[in-house]
């Protein structure tokens, strides 16, 4: 695939996405959402993919939506194109993504770390949405996923004041999984990729599923959907190999099937 503001590989059962627009700090254009959007499509499409990891460069992951694309932006062109929208690929991708995070993750940046499954985040690594710093407001889920992820209390800050939190702050807060030495960040990330890629595919695509599904239903109605797709692993060939796997002390070799 030829792209010009990723790049993209294949790195065994895993695909890298690297934004990477260097002179914008990946600033997150309409043609670089587009481009994401269709390597996404790509590899869930590929069954020899079974985890992606999203990154960005040492110095940004992504520092927000394209602000000299926006600036002239008048409201029936904003409705009309929806160009937030986008994103949202992201999050409906049913393989696993991983955000992989150094440097600046700001405003759409920070918000399309968020739309990936978990956030691994290099010690350089700063989150922010200074959408207010601009006259307007985060647009592409900031006020809604943030506010899931480290509460009320500490969103409402980062969204009223646009100051940024440091990778350690993040990681208390709970907007990311772990911190990694910068240097080691796209090994570790590839390395937890390559993990979830050997597990069954349709158990790992369940469990996100599920997981998903807890944000946006009450207990009681989540429980049972987890109890559906529970059972429905047992009409899976990997169930069978696991659990025999286990019972033989042998690693074991899922098929996706
Ligand atoms: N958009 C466009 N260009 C950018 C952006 C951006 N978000 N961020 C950086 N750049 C460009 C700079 O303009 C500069 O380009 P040039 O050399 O041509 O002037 C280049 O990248 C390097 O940037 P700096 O010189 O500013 O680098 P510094 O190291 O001095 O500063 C910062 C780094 C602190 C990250 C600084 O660049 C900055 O503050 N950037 C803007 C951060 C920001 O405000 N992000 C929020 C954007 S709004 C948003 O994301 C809304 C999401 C909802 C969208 C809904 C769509 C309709």
């Amino acid at each position: 695939m030829a792209f010009e503001t990723i790049l993209t590989e294949t790195r065994g059962h895993v695909a890298l996405i690297r934004l990477n627009r260097p002179k914008a700090l990946n600033a997150l254009s309409d043609q670089l959402l587009t481009e994401l959007g269709t390597a996404l499509d790509h590899f869930e499409a590929d069954d020899a993919i079974g985890c992606i990891v999203l990154t960005g460069s040492e110095k940004a992951f992504a520092a927000g939506a394209d602000i000299k694309e926006m600036a002239s932006l008048d409201f029936l062109t904003a409705y009309k194109n929806d160009f937030a929208h986008k994103i949202d690929r992201v999050a409906a991708c049913r393989k696993p993504v991983i955000a992989a995070v150094a440097g600046y993750a700001l405003g759409g940046g920070c918000e399309l770390a968020m739309s990936c499954d978990f956030i691994l985040a290099a010690d350089t690594a700063k989150f922010g949405q200074p959408e207010i710093t601009l006259g307007i407001m985060p647009g592409m889920g900031g006020t809604q996923r943030l506010t899931r992820l480290i509460g009320r209390s500490k969103a409402m800050e980062m969204c009223l004041t646009g100051r940024m939190m440091e990778a350690a702050e993040a990681e208390r807060a709970g907007l990311v999984s772990r911190i990694l030495p910068a240097d080691d960040l796209i090994d570790e990330a590839l390395k937890t990729a390559e993990k979830i890629a050997d597990f069954s595919l349709p158990a790992v695509m369940m469990a996100k599923e599920s997981i998903n599904r807890a944000e946006e239903i009450a207990l009681a109605e989540g429980l049972r959907f987890e109890r559906r797709l529970f059972n429905a692993m047992f009409g899976t060939e990997d169930q069978k190999e696991g659990m025999a796997a286990f019972m033989e002390k042998r690693g074991a070799q899922f098929s996706g099937r």
